[in-house]
């Protein structure tokens, strides 16, 4: 199983992020811990110094298998399914750039949050279209770049929680291209057993997030992750393990306490 985790390229206010600030130091102590691959989180590419990142990555030996897209959502609020059509539309043309830059990396884009949220007295089935219509445009842009939905638990959004209501979704989409990433902190509070809903998923499962039960590094919390791997090589999923952890108690305790837990677990 190869394992990578989140870094994020421009300062985000989302907390599960174990890598922010200096890019170079930041992927050079990646290497240095072990991982396999460093996933992005982007808010816009448009403002991403590529050239460096590429040649970072390349440099050592480290591949990228997916892009975070949330804050474009949580840092400027935009989102697939907002009242504003205007919004909707910067937030469709953000993810075209993610494609492009996902083309250039060999890399998957993630759809999380991007994806908004319904208000209290606003229209749920009219949500689900707008997120549709979006999913389907972004999809048609480049049949080769895959669009991972990710199931998100109901703290911070109304739109597709659970495994199974994402899987239907991604059946309305209808898009070879569209799946879904899987993410254990999210599957603890949403599903009733996490490795059922990963049968169940199966081949859908385009990407997957490992966090403990509190977010912190895999071994801190509850989530049993040899049976969550176990799980993993039987639907033969062959992406990469990526921790979207907490920084605690720092950056570099937290990437190194979660990588030696996964090598540990791997030996079994
Ligand atoms: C992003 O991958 C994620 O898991 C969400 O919790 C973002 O808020
Ligand atoms: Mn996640």
């Amino acid at each position: 199983m190869k394992l990578s985790i989140v870094l994020s390229t421009q300062p985000a206010s989302f907390s599960a992020l174990a890598f922010k600030g200096n890019i170079e130091e930041n992927i050079a102590m990646i290497k240095e811990l072990g991982y396999d691959g460093v996933e992005l989180a982007v808010r816009n590419p448009k403002e991403l110094d590529v050239n460096q990142i590429e040649n970072l990555t390349t440099n050592n030996n480290l591949p990228v298998p997916a892009i975070g897209t949330g804050q474009a959502y949580g840092e400027e609020g935009l989102s697939f399914t907002n009242a504003d059509s205007s919004i909707r539309e910067k937030a469709v043309y953000r993810i075209i750039d993610q494609i492009a830059l996902a083309r250039k990396l060999n890399a998957l884009v993630i759809i999380g949050l991007i994806r908004g949220t319904v208000p209290k007295n606003g229209n749920m089935d009219e949500a689900e279209k707008l997120f549709i219509k979006a999913m389907k445009e972004c999809a048609a842009v480049d049949p080769n770049v895959k669009l991972a939905i990710e199931p998100i638990n109901r703290y911070e959004t109304n739109l597709l929680n659970t495994v199974e209501e994402s899987l239907a979704f991604v059946e309305k989409v209808g898009m070879p291209n569209v799946g879904l990433l899987l993410d254990t902190f999210h599957m603890n509070i949403e599903e009733p057993d996490i490795n059922k809903s990963i049968l169940v998923a199966r081949e859908k499962i385009f990407h997957f997030h490992v966090a403990d039960s509190n977010r912190w590094y895999a071994g801190a919390g509850h989530i049993d992750f040899a049976e969550v791997l176990d799980t993993l090589m039987q639907v033969e999923y062959k992406g990469f393990v990526s921790a979207e952890i907490m920084p605690y108690p720092d950056s570099e305790i937290s990437a190194r306490n979660n990588i030696s837990y996964f090598k540990k677990i791997m030996k079994r």
